[in-house]
């Protein structure tokens, strides 16, 4: 099963939160087949947003962006999945929601550049998934499991 095993990085942001949608997004998630494997409500604190942000320290936007992912819970998750971090990408739109196709999320629930809803790990980022994993989540709060409709999801899986 070793190629199903990519796990990425997800957070809906204080945004999303306040709206009502991290169910919402969970389930898009869960329906497209992907595992999860950690999730959790949590408030970032400025040095973690710092960390998590860092390259982006240098551009204008950057203090406004620290302010908001701080200014409310957010919801953390680890979704694991073939191909996963360029999957969840795709699902989630361009960074801004204005170019973002309907069907994503961020082109279904965001109109704001600085308001997209959701941050997802970069797949042009290498590492950029396991480094924000481990940001985010101790290894005892990632579940290590097999889920049972994997042999429906994937052709080369075990029945
Ligand atoms: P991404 O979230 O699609 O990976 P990045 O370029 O990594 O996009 O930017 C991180 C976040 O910073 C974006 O999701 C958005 O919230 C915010 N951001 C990016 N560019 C701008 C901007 O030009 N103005 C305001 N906020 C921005
Ligand atoms: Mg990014």
């Amino acid at each position: 099963m070793s190629h199903h095993d990519e796990r990425t990085f997800v957070m809906v942001k204080p945004d999303g939160v306040q709206r009502g949608l991290i169910g919402e997004i969970v389930s898009r998630f869960e329906d497209r087949g992907l595992k999860l494997v950690g999730g959790k409500l949590m408030r970032i604190d400025e040095e973690l947003a710092h960390e998590h942000y860092g390259e982006h320290a240098d551009k204008p936007f950057f203090d406004g962006l620290v302010e908001f992912i701080t200014s409310g819970p957010v919801f953390a998750m680890v979704w694991e999945g073939a191909d996963a971090t360029r999957q969840v990408r795709s699902m989630v739109g361009e960074t801004d929601p204005a170019e973002s196709a309907p069907g994503t999320i961020r082109g279904d629930f965001g109109l704001d550049l600085g308001h997209n809803v959701i941050h997802a790990s970069d797949h042009e980022d290498e590492g950029a998934n396991e480094r924000e994993i481990g940001l985010f989540f101790d290894e005892d709060e990632l579940a290590d499991y097999d889920l049972d409709t994997a042999a429906w999801v994937y052709e080369d899986a075990e029945h």
